[in-house]
């Protein structure tokens, strides 16, 4: 079973699973599975082996919480377990559990967004957001007529599963490349985006490229929402800890011997948007302002607060 848990990992490394939320299921997921598939007789190896397990799903992506969140409340209630069956039934049980709240919250986010959207409307979107495609399927399922610019958001490109998605369920739906955001925005109302991680203090990390989005649209006076589940918010920011940004391999934005070897690139995935660019945070728990996510953070997390000084 320890190999279901390595695949995982290299599977979300490698981006063949990827966007917040899957990636958070998908780990979760794993660690459910090395639990069931548990064949030894102590506790204490238990512990042992479920520590190494979970170290190995969060080393491979730092930056989106949710996998942190995910596989958390997931090993929540090892420590009080009395059994090695107790403990084992108890990361089954949390992992079922997160899964199904996780899929449950993103339809959520997506019936109270497609409020925010209007006949008429013309919504922008980056990357590709589970929650943010919900949010844009579900105005389109209730009727609304409204126009789509997808960005294509270099170098994965995940703006062709967006547009690809968005066409399939019939929404009118143009895909730009990631500098024409600036000169649509003026042609804009709306725009939704995803989060990986959500700070205490109410930035949004977001795929590369979002916080020129947030500037873009602060400018033309463009609504900016971002749609995220509560398991997006860092609790790990409550106590001061910085978000890492990732950086991926240089081979992903040129081929090889595209440019003179003399020359580095800087390949980071993912950037932080202040609180003061984004009008609301579309969460499962409601529409709420950045400067909200503290004390939702407390009352959500409360008791899955896992952070350790
Ligand atoms: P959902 C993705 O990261 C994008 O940044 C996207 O906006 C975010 O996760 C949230 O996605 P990546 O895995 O959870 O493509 O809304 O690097 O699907």
């Amino acid at each position: 079973m320890q190999d279901i848990v390595a695949e995982t990992a290299e599977s979300i490394r490698n981006m063949t699973i990827r966007g917040a939320g899957r990636i958070a299921r998908a780990g979760a997921g794993a660690i459910g599975a090395f639990a069931e598939g548990y064949t030894g007789n102590t506790l204490e190896g238990f512990r042992t082996d479920l520590d190494e397990a979970v170290r190995t799903i969060l080393a491979s992506r730092p930056t989106a919480v949710s996998l942190w969140n995910g596989v958390h409340s997931t090993i929540r209630d090892v420590d009080s377990s009395s059994s090695v069956d107790q403990a084992r039934e108890s990361v089954i049980r949390n992992a079922a559990d997160f899964c199904a709240r996780s899929e449950k919250a993103v339809e959520t986010i997506a019936r109270i967004g497609a409020k925010r959207i209007e006949d008429g409307d013309t919504v922008m979107t980056h990357c590709n957001s589970s929650a943010a495609v919900g949010v844009i399927e579900e105005a389109h399922r209730q009727g609304k007529e409204f126009r789509v610019f997808a960005t294509e958001s270099r170098p994965w490109r995940q703006g062709i599963l967006t547009v690809t998605q968005l066409a399939e369920a019939g929404v009118d739906v143009t895909l730009i490349i990631d500098s024409a955001v600036r000169y649509v925005m003026n042609d804009t109302d709306k725009v939704f985006v995803g989060a990986d991680t959500i700070t205490s203090h109410g930035a949004v990390i977001n795929k590369i490229g979002t916080s020129q989005l947030a500037l873009a649209a602060h400018e033309a006076r463009t609504q900016f929402y971002v749609c995220g589940e509560t398991y997006k918010f860092s609790p790990m920011t409550m106590a001061g800890d910085m978000v890492e940004i990732e950086e991926r391999e240089t081979s992903e934005v040129v081929g090889p011997g595209e440019i003179p070897d003399s020359v580095k690139i800087y390949n980071p995935v993912f950037d932080s948007t202040p609180a003061q660019y984004i009008d609301a945070i579309i969460t499962e728990v409601g529409m709420v302002p950045p400067t909200a996510v503290y004390s939702i953070m407390v009352r959500q997390l409360g008791d899955a607060v896992f952070y350790k000084e």
